[in-house]
């Protein structure tokens, strides 16, 4: 993701650079994004076919009118991108998920994740465990299960239809129930025989692949051949962090009949991400998905007009410390940055940072301020830090700590709002031809 994104963004930003646009720079655009894409594992098949798309549409056939030939370019990049990873959003049929896959493709951990964003969805959620094959996998699900709180089930004689049965009779009032099968080596007979036996009993509304974005594009053989053997209704493409094949392995899934239908995008409970390829596109070229930002704002329980004034720069020490609490249970800002139109940027590393003791603390020091300095910290002097540290029961410094992290995170939230206004402000406005929303 970040390969593939670092590269496509500054395409574009060369793009939006160049004074003029000629037939030759559009060949010399469609060289570069042939590069990117091969390096991403793209298959060629597919890529050579992209570039044709883009070359004809843009070179041989008329320009919309209204269109200069910059804004035609960048809307069929765009456009074909979409097309290549996936066209349609394919939403999830949650009442009962199968997960299958090869050994060590990141079943159990999705599973637990599913449930978990199931979860901050408002839906009554459980989890089972079929899998008996490896010894440590009931203990695996039932630490995942307990540390997010959700109910599951495992089978008490390793009995994986036993307790499929047995599960559905136990939740079967439940808004979602999400079975973790075993892995195998390789797809064989006997796992296909397991999991066909198993949809037998368990009649899934999804039986999702689960596969790890490092394989690239031979994530599509592995697709085809799942389906053939156990008729599966999408995919979920793991570890898509840690690997600069992502791309590949997306194209080549989307050329499948079952769609992608989550990304896992890291080792924690939260880095799941229900995939839609237009979003997803928006972000990779640095147009900003503000939908998902808001989301993710919303499942960390962030007000909508917070994560706003996260962007625009504009905060008190009175919205600091549940922003400070929303960063850390939105994982960081970071990831945030990728969504924004723009570059991304990272934030400063001490203020990822601060441990919740710390900001137990703040909190305290936060309470004994009056309502002026909260809402403006610029007046703390140091007599007003004496006085605040004392009725906190705190320490001077404290104080000053408290009140240099605000600093620094005030100034990296104006950051955002500038770089958005200076180097993207061409874009926004051709963004907005498109049709594009933003709310800020
Ligand atoms: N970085 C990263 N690691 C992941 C992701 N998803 C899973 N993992 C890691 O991959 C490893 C294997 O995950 P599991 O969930 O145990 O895989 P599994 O498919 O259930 O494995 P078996 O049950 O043995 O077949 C674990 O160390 C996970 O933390 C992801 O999206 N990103
Ligand atoms: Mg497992």
């Amino acid at each position: 993701m970040n390969f593939l994104s670092s590269k496509l963004k500054n395409l574009i930003k060369s793009l939006l650079g160049k004074p003029t646009l000629d037939e030759k720079s559009v060949e010399e655009t469609l060289k570069e994004i042939r590069k990117i894409l091969i390096a991403s594992d793209v298959p060629i098949d597919l890529t050579n076919q992209l570039i044709e798309n883009i070359r004809k549409k843009v070179l041989k056939e008329k320009i919309p009118s209204g269109l200069t030939l910059r804004e035609h370019l960048i809307k069929t990049i765009y456009d074909e991108l979409v097309s290549l990873l996936g066209k349609e959003f394919s939403p999830l049929n949650e009442k009962r998920i199968m997960l299958v896959g090869l050994f060590g493709s990141g079943k159990t951990t999705t599973a637990s994740k599913i449930a978990y964003y199931l979860k901050k969805k408002g839906k009554k959620v459980a989890l089972v465990c079929l899998d008996y094959h490896r010894p440590a996998a009931p203990e695996q699900l039932k630490q995942l299960a307990e540390k997010i709180h959700v109910k599951y089930y495992i089978d008490p004689n390793n009995d994986p239809y036993n307790a499929a049965k047995k599960s559905l009779e136990l939740f079967s009032k439940y808004d979602s129930i999400i079975f973790d099968t075993a892995g195998r080596n390789s797809l064989d007979e006997e796992l296909a025989n397991e999991l066909k036996k198993l949809a037998e009993i368990i009649k899934p509304t999804e039986v999702l692949l689960v596969i790890p974005a490092d394989i690239g594009k031979v994530a599509k053989e592995q697709a085809e051949g799942f389906h053939k053997l156990a008729k599966i209704t999408g995919i979920i493409i793991t570890k898509f962090d840690g690997t600069a094949k992502g791309g590949g392995a997306l194209a080549a899934c989307s050329t499948t009949k079952a769609k992608v239908k989550f990304l896992g995008i890291g080792e924690k409970i939260e880095d799941l991400e229900q995939y839609n390829p237009k979003r997803f596109v928006s972000r990779l070229l640095g147009f900003g998905d503000l939908e998902t930002l808001l989301e993710k704002a919303k499942e960390a329980e962030i007000k909508k007009e917070t994560a706003e004034k996260i962007i625009e720069g504009k905060f008190t020490l009175n919205d600091f410390m549940e922003q400070i609490e929303g960063i850390s249970k939105l994982g960081p800002l970071t990831k945030i940055a990728q969504m924004l139109p723009g570059l991304s940027l990272s934030l400063p590393e001490d203020i990822l940072k601060i441990q919740e003791k710390k900001m137990k603390k703040w909190k305290v020091i936060i309470q004994s301020m009056t309502k002026e300095e909260r809402e403006n910290p610029e007046i703390i002097n140091q007599s007003r830090i004496r006085r605040i540290a004392k009725g906190s029961g705190t320490k001077e410094e404290e104080v000053r700590e408290l009140l240099a992290t605000y600093k620094k995170l005030k100034k990296f939230s104006k950051m955002f709002k500038g770089i958005r206004e200076k180097d993207f402000s061409s874009l926004q406005k051709i963004l907005k031809r498109f049709g594009f929303k933003f709310g800020f």
